[in-house]
């Protein structure tokens, strides 16, 4: 009987067993952590996400079910053998039609009920609650977000990068294009993904019920750097996001400091091409508005904290901090390095 190897039926079992235990530790020691991979699988933070994670869960347990049920079927079937001088013997060929006719009714009804389940999440989800207070426009760069603030007033409008900030409880419109290739938008724990593909608009809406910073990705392989092009999600309480707002408004302010000034003259001869700093000659339109560049919490596309340090380091050394990326490591001599880092410091 035991001739599968030495040991083999003893450890099996205790493999299995101390696998699913380091599994579900970790997962306990994970779930709060919200950076955790798959934390979306546990968590949501608003009513777009929450029924998709529900749905989710019902699908998981009733695998893990189906699983259990047949893993235990076939572990009886091989520990009760019939006994031997049944063993050549073969039954009537429908004796044991009835199971089939069972399994199959029982596996229809399951699918059925689950594709009616999915239908009502899919039209939970795909209109908010209540008419969005807030419609924005993000357009995906190879490898970066443009986010753009409607209003009716096109003084009010305005455009930042990689950061979005919402008020909580408010459903957001927000409207999907494409500069380039295929992209898709996706914050996992505030709603399902969108694709963003040239020459389209898509919508989705997004509404966060508690305060916080909620990572995104882009999830549609759209070139080498496609894995450093995230966003972060700020959800606000009303106040602290108006005021916001105001500031992001503003252009930015003359500068008044020598070095500052030589900086933003460099800026204008060297950067202007592709970016816009508003309240300048620099109206790029190619690269991310870093007219309030030192609110945002990253840099490009979430690759490094936004420190002067980084910053410097991103300006004379993107190619090899993000190889590929749509800026070239800028040539600068120490001096002029200085002043533009007065400049980009007065990019509040
Ligand atoms: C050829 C166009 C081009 C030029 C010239 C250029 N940039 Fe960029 N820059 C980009 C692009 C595109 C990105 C986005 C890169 C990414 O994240 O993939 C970027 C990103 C940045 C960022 C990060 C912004 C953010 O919020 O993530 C900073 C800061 C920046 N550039 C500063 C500069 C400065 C300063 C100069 C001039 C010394 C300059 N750039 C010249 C195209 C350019
Ligand atoms: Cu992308």
């Amino acid at each position: 009987m035991n001739d599968y190897g030495p040991g083999f039926r003893r450890c099996t079992p205790i493999n299995y067993a101390v696998f699913l235990c380091a599994l579900t530790a970790a997962s306990a020691a994970l779930a709060d952590n919200e950076a955790a991979p798959l934390n979306y699988f546990l968590h949501s933070y608003g009513p777009a996400a929450t029924p998709t994670m529900h749905l989710g869960w019902v699908f998981v347990a009733l695998l893990l079910a189906i699983l259990i049920i047949v893993a235990s079927l076939l572990a009886g079937a091989v520990f009760h053998k019939r006994p031997v001088e049944d063993f050549r013997k073969i039954g009537r060929e429908e004796e044991g039609m009835p199971w089939i006719y069972i399994g199959t009714g029982i596996s229809t009804c399951i699918l059925v009920v689950l594709a009616i389940y999915s239908l009502v999440t899919l039209n939970v989800i795909a209109k908010p609650t209540h008419v969005p207070g807030l419609t924005l426009t993000v357009t995906g760069y190879d490898w970066w977000w443009k986010v753009e603030y409607e209003n009716d007033d096109p003084a009010r409008h305005f455009v930042t990068a990689n950061e979005v900030h919402i008020p909580v409880g408010v459903p957001v419109l927000v409207k999907l294009k494409s500069a380039d290739v295929i992209h898709a938008f996706w914050v996992p724990v505030l709603a399902g993904k969108t694709q963003m593909i040239p020459g389209l608009i898509n919508q989705q809406w997004l509404e966060a019920d508690t305060e916080g910073v909620y990572a995104g990705e882009c999830t549609q392989y759209c070139g080498v750097q496609h894995a450093h092009m995230g966003l972060e999600v700020v959800a606000q309480n009303t106040a602290e996001f108006e005021k916001w707002r105001d500031a992001q408004r503003r252009t930015a302010p003359p500068t008044s400091a020598a070095g500052a000034n030589a900086g933003q003259k460099i800026f204008l001869d060297q950067c202007a091409g592709c970016h816009t700093v508003r309240g300048t000659e620099a109206v790029g339109a190619h690269a991310p508005d870093l007219t309030h560049l030192n609110s945002r919490r990253m840099i490009a596309a979430g690759l490094l904290t936004n420190t002067p340090d980084h910053l410097m380091q991103w300006i004379t050394h993107a190619q090899e901090l993000k190889p590929g990326a749509r800026m070239p490591s800028m040539v600068l001599t120490p001096a002029e390095a200085s002043s533009l880092s007065a400049f980009l410091s007065t990019l509040n």
